[in-house]
């Protein structure tokens, strides 16, 4: 089943059984069995859950997207957030205020499903602090106009649906169904994004350009969302044989590109590509080679706003520890007093 040799097969591991002790032994026989089952789970198209036996590298490989994920809904409030005060209504700001609060909602949902398979927040949230995590690359581009927030909700969100529809399958129970949610709630995001881009394309010809310069800054950045190419993508096989990836990145892409460009003719914008063209043969839009030198630029970090965006994070992290401390030490003192209540009335 495994697409590479994720580790050394517990039959071959208990060859050398006969020499160490029977706990070994034992533990080994487990493992067998964790294996013989999880090969079985996974052939079945059933879920994994926290306490199955799984191979390190399916939960290391979880662990790695599943907190990236959650880190990249945490640094993806930063450019709406930044918008929030200069939302041009009332009405504006109470939805986009829901939304990037949905947002850290599900950064800890994912924190939380991260948790089940064994790493401490505290060390993810460790990760991001010192740089060592990524985080999706869209989130290194500034948010500079208001239409900036309608790509947003349209391109970004559409591109996180469109990836994250099929993580609702994915094998690790506690990640499918957290996606679940999460996919609902980024249907009402993308949906008023949508709508505030509608609204600027049919207003004055100064707001349909502010929605067409947005969407052209956008586009590229929200395609290149999916991953690199799968001739570049070292972990889509092996994810996609443990049935954590449904599909690969190029043909997530590419459903995204059918999808919006008749969203965009509705819209009354052009999309930023003069390869973009129905192909009659493939039944998909072709579309031109995105700028793959700079979005492996900024995953190494060197993208507009990568330090910025980390630089806050820090920010707001130390800014509140105040506030962990003190929860941590209500909560041992609240901890203590019920400990002493039983010692009483025991
Ligand atoms: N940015 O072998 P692959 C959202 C890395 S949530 C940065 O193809 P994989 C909601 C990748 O980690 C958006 N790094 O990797 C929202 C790997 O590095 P590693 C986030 C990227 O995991 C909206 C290396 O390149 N969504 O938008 C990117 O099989 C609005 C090789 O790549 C998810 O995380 C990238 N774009 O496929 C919030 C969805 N692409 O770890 C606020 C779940 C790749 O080996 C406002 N994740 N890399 O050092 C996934 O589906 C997958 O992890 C992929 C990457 C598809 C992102």
């Amino acid at each position: 089943m495994s697409a590479q040799s994720p580790q050394l097969h517990p039959v071959e591991a208990t060859a050398t059984t006969e020499q160490i002790s029977e706990d070994a032994r034992r533990a080994a026989e487990e493992a067998r069995v964790g294996w013989e089952r999880f090969e079985q789970l996974i052939a079945e198209d059933k879920r994994v859950e926290p306490r199955d036996w799984m191979p390190n590298n399916y939960r290391k490989t979880l662990v790695r997207q599943v907190s990236q994920h959650a880190h990249s809904e945490i640094i993806g409030m930063q450019p709406e957030g930044n918008w929030i005060t200069r939302a041009p209504s009332l009405k504006r700001k109470a939805v986009l205020m829901a939304k990037v609060q949905d947002e850290a909602g599900h950064g800890l949902y994912l924190y939380s499903a991260a948790e089940t398979l064994g790493t401490p927040r505290d060390e993810l949230y460790e990760q991001l602090y010192t740089g060592k995590a990524k985080y999706s690359s869209i989130f290194n581009y500034p948010a500079r106009t208001w239409a900036d927030i309608g790509a947003i909700g349209w391109l970004v969100d559409g591109a996180a649906i469109t990836n994250q529809v099929p993580l609702c399958r994915a094998s690790y129970g506690p990640y499918g169904r957290a996606m679940v949610r999460i996919c609902k709630e980024e249907s009402f995001h993308q949906r008023q994004g949508w709508e505030i881009l509608y609204t600027l394309s049919h207003g004055t010809q100064a707001q349909k350009q502010m929605a067409q310069d947005a969407v052209d800054r956008f586009y590229g950045p929200a395609l290149q969302m999916f991953g690199p190419p799968d001739d570049e993508s070292p972990n889509s096989k092996q994810s996609m044989a443990w049935n954590i990836k449904r599909f690969s990145n190029d043909d997530l892409r590419q459903r995204f590109v059918d999808m919006i460009v008749p969203q965009a003719e509705a819209l009354g914008l052009t999309l930023p590509d003069p390869e973009l063209k129905w192909n009659d043969e493939r039944g998909h839009y072709d579309y031109g080679d995105l700028d793959w030198d700079e979005f492996f630029s900024v995953v190494k970090g060197n993208g507009p706003l990568n330090h910025q965006r980390l630089a806050h994070y820090r920010a707001a992290r130390d800014e509140g520890a105040w506030v962990r401390e003190a929860a941590a030490a209500y909560a041992a003192k609240q901890q203590q007093a019920a400990h002493d209540a039983a010692l009483l009335t025991a």
